[in-house]
């Protein structure tokens, strides 16, 4: 595996309402060209067995690339596709209960949107996590954005690797940065990008 979490900058999540089957290897490749240094599959509407057979034709491509492929919410699926980590949201299994179904070593992030529920990840046993949402956004309607005035805070209370994520673009990242940000997530101004190797590029060398 590449590296290890902390020299990690940007997290690049496939998000299924974005982007066709047919064309997640491509676009992951392409993510990986641009300098993304972990890959989330994220598809909410999909089956576990529909994603762990998407996991599986992901994880031949990154494993080539050394880049930690994550899956989101489902543990069962890391019982059946070697990849290298688990993601899940503050509804989802606890993070011990994720060590036990996958039965094996591997990273666990946890969704956490306020500084209480980012020290209580990392009391937890988290190995990292998302902060957000930062920015209103249409890939996690239902949440409240959290803003900017946090971000310096919660780098001083959580010693994890903490990745900023929620509307996050080329257009808003100096601010995300300037507020205290070093790691971010982004998904749909990436996946939508005209070309995802120059937009992650570009933020890549924003980050570094
Ligand atoms: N989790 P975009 S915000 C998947 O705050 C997700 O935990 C969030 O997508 C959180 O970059 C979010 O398109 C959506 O805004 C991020």
């Amino acid at each position: 595996m590449k590296g290890n979490l902390s020299e990690c900058r940007l997290y690049g999540i496939l998000d299924l309402s974005y982007v066709d089957d047919a064309d997640i290897v491509a676009v992951a490749e392409a993510m990986i060209k641009g300098g993304v240094d972990l890959i989330q599959l994220r598809g909410k509407e999909r089956t576990i067995n529909e994603l762990v057979d998407l996991a599986a034709e992901l994880h031949e491509l990154t494993i080539r690339f050394s880049t930690p492929l994550i899956v989101n919410d489902h543990a069962e699926i890391a019982k059946k596709v070697p990849v290298e980590g688990v993601h899940v949201g503050q509804e989802d299994d606890s993070i011990e209960v994720v060590r036990q179904k996958a039965g094996r070593e591997l990273l666990v992030g946890k969704s956490t949107h306020s500084l209480k529920q980012a020290m209580a990840a990392q009391r937890e046993g988290a190995d990292y996590i998302g902060f957000g949402p930062i920015f209103a956004t249409p890939t996690k309607p239902d949440y409240a954005p959290i803003g900017l005035s946090d971000i310096k805070r919660v780098h001083t209370e959580v010693s994890l690797p903490i990745f900023c994520i929620g509307g996050l673009s080329i257009d808003n990242l100096q601010s995300v940065i300037d507020a205290g940000a070093k790691r971010v997530v982004m998904v749909s101004a990436l996946l939508k990008a005209h070309s995802i190797v120059d937009y992650a590029r570009c933020t890549t060398d924003m980050l570094a």
